[in-house]
């Protein structure tokens, strides 16, 4: 076999959400959760930073993809099997809150939801598959939204440590890593996933933010901390979107707008996250958007528990890179992408406008190393397309390939450079409901599920190009891409 950088016990897999995945979605004792009051399709952002949005859920209004999610509820083991074909070392997956504390602020734990997560995690390990929780990807039962204003609310603290209690204790023995919060620091794009906001409940107010975000590293924290007593060899990541950033040309005012973007976006939460405190810019950052750390409520016990409670590993999200200059408005904008920016002349764009970029993986990884130097996972990177089903059935997806490969081939060099990388999930590894549109359109799987945007089709499963592909990247453990 050919020669790989690879270490050998590289976890190679692919990654999921609950949210975006399930369906199910009152089924098991499970509460909704605030994805099943979003609306799918292109007014699905609009509407939730509307004033008027205000948590109905009202399916005469909307159409809601993600109350039928893929179905995974009643396929996991067929799913499961497929993910053991391609030869999955990892599957990373989420726990739906509500599944387990259908309101979110019950004493007691809903034992159904409880034994399907068992089920998972059995079949996942009959398959000699590693699980990789994630305990909060972008959803929260609706009812702590609705009634308790989101992540704003200290008490969510106590709520989200129950819940971390009774997943670790029921699902330690069998499951060594978990994650705390996806992609934490895109609350500052996405309020309503990410900590459970919107416009009626302050999203428009930047306080609210960082008082959520305090109130999570406060949450992540205790979760080490539970993690940590009850098995010392279960390993806890925090988890970012990376989005690697150019200044837009070597004018300092550029870089110094770029510099700022990197400490604000890439590395505030992690900061605190990885190194236990907040960093040096911490007043800085609040001042650019109006708020004091004094406005905020944080406590020196709290401090010390985020100190002595940081993560053990860092993962990340990576899927395209930002370019910054200082106005923003004399050059073309990434036009579609959440995370918006100037556009880089220099790279593509996929059909929603995310820039490219796989030389920016590496820098990513040297950056995070460089800064943390703390072991490092890619727990999400892939490309959202539209796939062409052929008369015969076959998905010819070469687009798919080209970026993976691409970006395998960064991370092998980033080994190269001596960054360790613990492993590697691609997001959507099988079809799934976009967290951004809430359609199933736009997709990033090796398999396919035959759904389309308004929640019609079988629901089967079958094998795109990549599959086969992905399957012997596995098998060389990446000798051969
Ligand atoms: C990340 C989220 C995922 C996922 C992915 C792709 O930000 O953690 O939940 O959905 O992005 O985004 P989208 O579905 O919007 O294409």
């Amino acid at each position: 076999m050919t020669k790989t950088i690879f270490p050998k016990d590289f976890l190679w897999g692919g990654a999921t959400a609950a949210n975006q995945l399930e369906g199910g979605y009152l089924e098991g004792g499970r509460g909704p959760s605030i994805d099943d009051a979003l609306p799918g399709g292109k007014q699905r952002m609009a509407v939730v930073s509307s004033p008027d949005f205000d948590w109905t859920i009202d399916p005469d209004k909307y159409v809601y993809p993600n109350h039928s999610g893929i179905d995974f509820y009643h396929h996991y083991q067929e799913d499961i099997a497929m993910f053991a074909e391609m030869g999955f070392k990892v599957y990373r997956f989420s726990i739906s809150w509500s599944r387990i504390f259908p309101q979110g602020d019950e004493t007691e734990p809903n034992e159904a939801g409880l034994v399907f997560y068992d089920q998972v995690i059995d079949e996942c390990l009959r398959h000699n598959i590693q699980p990789l929780i994630t305990l909060h990807h972008y959803e929260m039962p609706l009812y702590l939204a609705k009634h308790y204003g989101g992540w704003k609310n200290k008490q969510l603290i106590e709520f989200f440590q129950r819940f971390t209690a009774t997943v670790i204790n029921r699902y330690g023995d069998r499951v060594k890593l978990f994650l705390t919060f996806n992609e934490i620091n895109s609350a500052a794009h996405l309020p309503v996933l990410s900590q459970g906001l919107v416009h009626k409940t302050g999203a428009d107010d930047p306080k609210n933010m960082f008082q959520a975000w305090h109130n999570q590293f406060v949450a992540s924290a205790q979760a080490v901390k539970i993690a940590h007593e009850f098995d010392p060899a279960i390993k806890v990541g925090n988890m970012i979107i990376y989005s690697t950033s150019y200044a837009y040309n070597s004018d300092p005012v550029n870089q110094i707008a770029n510099l700022e973007y990197n400490q604000d976006f890439n590395f505030y939460c992690a900061d605190v996250q990885v190194r236990g405190e907040y960093p040096a810019y911490t007043d800085r950052y609040m001042a650019s958007k109006g708020v004091k750390r004094s406005d905020l409520d944080i406590t020196d016990e709290e401090l010390a528990l985020i100190k002595k409670y940081h993560v053990d590993f860092i993962s990340f999200s990576y899927y395209m890179s930002t370019t910054t200059e200082v106005t923003g408005v004399s050059h073309e904008t990434a036009e579609g992408n959440l995370l918006g920016g100037t556009k880089n002349p220099y790279l593509e764009s996929s059909e929603w406008g995310w820039q490219i970029d796989p030389a920016g993986l590496r820098i990513a990884l040297n950056e995070l190393y460089g800064r943390y130097r703390v072991p490092l996972f890619i727990v999400e990177n892939g490309l959202g397309a539209k796939d062409q089903v052929e008369a015969d059935g076959r998905i010819f997806d070469d687009y798919r390939i080209n970026y993976l490969k691409s970006h395998i081939q960064a991370i092998a060099n980033a080994l190269e450079d001596g960054v360790p990388v613990m492993g590697y999930t691609p997001w959507g590894c099988i079809d799934l409901v976009s967290a951004s549109t809430g359609e199933m359109s736009k997709r990033y799987g090796f398999i396919y599920v035959d759904q389309d945007d308004q929640g019609h089709g079988t629901l089967a499963r079958s094998k795109k190009k990549s599959f086969n592909w992905y399957q012997r990247v596995i098998a060389t453990n990446g000798a051969q891409l």
